[in-house]
């Protein structure tokens, strides 16, 4: 075993920051997270503290305290030793997923010929197209560990971009351990800061997986040397310090203890999590208590709530109350239980505390609740989860192609899938605005919202989305803004192209540091800054350029910043657009759209390039004449155009325009069509262009 942090000092200096820890109970208790889910978008949700979510939090804080001691008194409690609940978590790419596939096929979870693919944890459509895990997702193994016993080890495969931490930090919930991933290149990231730091919190014991070694810039004791620090600038607990860890290749399904160890397997962290991960806690003897930390849908059964069963046990059938997080109960009545096992649920008739389940029949329960045997409904706490940073307004599709291409067009259809939405994606707020037609939807950054536009576009929703805008607060009276802590690797020709930019962007240097070869910038950025910065700084630094961003926290803000520097070309009247007119054009812009496509008055097709807006006649077609003059007839030659992605045109459009998207289409449009009307709503006119 590798066991880090003998360095004393360390240790020593560790311990002034964990002062008070005792205090955090408070703070994870979900006091301050009263979420109003249970009403979907019919409520506009707040998220300020409530005093009767307080008492009634202190009442179950205080019940929770007198069981744990009446525990301690009483007999000797009967806990799961054959189970071991981890999640694996890291920053965003770092191989979790890749993980999980060779502890599958180590332990015999798929037949000797089974043809599965990689990451097959990341089943659903959009994590396979991107190759980003997105939900939060349990599995389990079996490992018959040196000791001879076989030890059910429940995982939990989480996402690592930052959009989607809100998934993490509910899912540790669910487990005793983590194994935090860290790329023996790249080193800790933002994402692995946020994962660490939210696992100490929960007194989770880690395991340090330093993986992929087998890359040629790998630096993996450099690497564990900075995790170790990492730990230190997060204030972990001395036994937390002395975590154990592991160098990997996830890719090959190889694991050691020290880099020339012969290995050839995954068997030193099944062994790592079999004697450091505590078994889990509840009593198995105790009334059945369980928090739904995930929710899923199944065309059968309903609802099926997900989660960890904290004590007790659960029998097909029995009376259960359901504790919902206003206060209320409410009965219930369990038809199936599951458990999970390789990328199958199974169907049991009983399951006890420290399995991982999920429970069909109740069709109101909600993540954050609590299901407990009707003879004891005492809920648990739930986690707070992070509130969103960015909001868009999701409107009603009232273009002139309304209709057309989706089969879920009206503001009903919008309201109820944005309603069932936030009753499983938990970092998601969706509230009521003056104008029934739209709803503003705020989420964790503009990946989480992208995802769920492209979710709803591919279910067969039509709707238009405005430009994303951070969410301001007031603290002590100053308006402040959220800031992303960001980390960019460049080779060092780039460096000063990218240093402006971010300037411009109001940007402040924090540490810039030569890593072989590459120069690692590091910013503390306002969020609105980086909106759109993604694919300037492709552009700026020839796609070599690695850029990742995590929430920084609120600060002051930051003075007023430039959006787009280029106006839009917006359409004249409709039609169908036309080789000639845009070849007269594309000296001066760049299109968005491939001739031939219908397009509509006030539809934008492209970018000037100038700052100006410019009203385009896209249909305009050669005069015909009888003389052919020899050699004067120019070929039309067109430059391709430059098709923007989902999350491209949410970036580009400004504040008078909306991005219209369809099952079928992603279109551009100035929010007030007509030229007359909008230039009367704007100062500055639009130039009709001449062609
Ligand atoms: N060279 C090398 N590449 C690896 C290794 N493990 C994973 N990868 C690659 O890293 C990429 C990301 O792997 P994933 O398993 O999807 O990473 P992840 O941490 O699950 O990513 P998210 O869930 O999106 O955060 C894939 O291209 C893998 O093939 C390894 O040990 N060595
Ligand atoms: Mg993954």
């Amino acid at each position: 075993m590798n066991w880090v942090g003998k360095d004393t000092t360390k240790k020593r200096e560790s311990q002034e920051g964990l002062k008070n820890r005792g205090f955090q109970f408070w703070a994870k208790s979900g006091i301050f997270d009263e979420r109003n889910t249970r009403n979907g978008a019919s409520k506009a949700s707040g998220w300020c503290p409530k005093p009767e979510a307080f008492f009634f939090y202190i009442g179950v804080a205080l019940l929770q305290g007198r069981n744990e001691r009446e525990n301690r008194a009483g007999m000797a409690m009967k806990l799961r030793e054959d189970i071991r609940n981890i999640a694996i978590i890291a920053h965003v790419d770092h191989g979790k997923t890749t993980l999980v596939d060779h502890m599958f096929r180590q332990t015999g979870t798929f037949r000797a010929n089974q043809d599965v693919g990689t990451r097959v944890m990341d089943s659903n459509e959009l994590e396979r197209e991107r190759g980003i895990t997105i939900l939060a997702k349990n599995t389990a193994v079996f490992y018959k560990s040196d000791g001879g016993s076989t030890v059910k080890i429940n995982i939990v495969d989480t996402p690592g971009h930052s959009d989607f931490a809100g998934e993490v930090e509910r899912t540790l919930k669910m487990v005793d351990g983590v194994l935090l991933l860290v790329d023996a290149a790249e080193g800790p990231l933002p994402g692995t800061k946020f994962v660490l730091k939210k696992s100490l919190e929960l007194s989770l014991q880690p395991i340090v997986v330093i993986n992929k070694i087998d890359r040629k810039d790998a630096r993996p004791h450099e690497v564990l040397d900075e995790v170790f620090e990492l730990f230190l600038s997060l204030g972990a607990k001395d036994h937390q310090l002395d975590f154990p860890s592991v160098y990997a290749i996830a890719k090959q399904g190889i694991a050691k203890r020290e880099l020339d160890d012969p290995s050839a397997s995954l068997k030193p962290l099944f062994e790592s999590i079999v004697q450091k991960v505590p078994p889990p806690p509840g009593d198995v003897e105790l009334p059945f208590q369980m928090l739904v930390t995930t929710i899923d849908y199944n065309d059968y059964l309903g609802r099926l709530g997900i989660g960890r069963v904290t004590r007790g046990t659960i029998r097909m059938g029995a009376p259960m109350k359901i504790i919902h997080r206003d206060g209320s109960v409410e009965d219930a009545r369990v038809t199936k239980i599951y458990v999970f096992e390789g990328l199958k649920r199974v169907e049991v008739q009983e399951a006890s505390a420290g399995d991982i389940i999920a429970l069909a029949g109740m069709e109101d329960v909600d993540i954050g609740e609590t299901i407990a045997e009707a003879s004891d409904p005492t809920p648990l706490p739930f986690v707070s989860i992070e509130e969103p940073t960015l909001s868009m307004n999701f409107v009603v599709n009232n273009s002139p192609f309304a209709g057309q291409e989706g089969k879920y067009v009206t503001t009903r259809h919008l309201g109820e899938r944005l309603a069932r939405e936030i009753r499983s994606n938990v970092s998601l707020r969706v509230e009521l605005t003056d104008s029934p037609d739209v709803f503003k939807v705020s989420g964790r950054g503009e990946l989480h919202l992208a995802i769920l536009i492209e979710t709803m576009r591919r279910e067969g929703y039509e709707f238009q989305v405005s430009r994303p805008e951070v969410i301001y607060k007031r603290i002590d009276d100053v308006l402040c803004e959220p800031m992303e802590h960001v980390i960019i690797d460049v080779p060092d020709e780039h460096v000063g192209v990218v240093i402006e930019n971010l300037g411009q962007r109001k940007g402040e240097m924090k540490n810039m540091i030569q890593v072989q070869g590459n120069t690692r910038l590091e910013f503390i950025v306002p969020a609105r800054g980086l909106l759109g910065f993604r694919s300037e700084f492709m552009t700026q630094t020839k796609g070599t350029g690695i850029l990742h961003h995590n929430f920084h926290g609120y600060e002051p803000y930051k003075g007023d910043l430039m959006h787009r520097t280029r106006g839009a070309l917006v359409v004249l009247e409709d039609c169908m657009a036309v080789p000639y007119a845009m070849w007269k054009l594309q000296e001066r812009s760049t299109f968005f759209v491939e001739p031939g496509v219908r397009v509509y008055k006030g539809m934008i097709v492209g970018e000037n390039s100038r700052e100006y807006d410019m009203v385009i006649n896209v249909c305009k077609t050669k005069h015909l004449t009888n003389m052919r003059a020899s050699g004067s007839d120019e070929a039309v030659r067109l430059e391709p155009p430059h098709i923007l992605t989902l999350e491209q045109a949410i970036e580009w459009i400004g504040d008078d325009e909306y991005v219209e998207v369809t099952p079928l289409s992603i279109r551009l449009r100035k929010r007030y069509l007509d030229h007359n009307e909008r230039n009367r709503m704007s100062k500055k006119k639009a130039e009709i262009a001449d062609i």
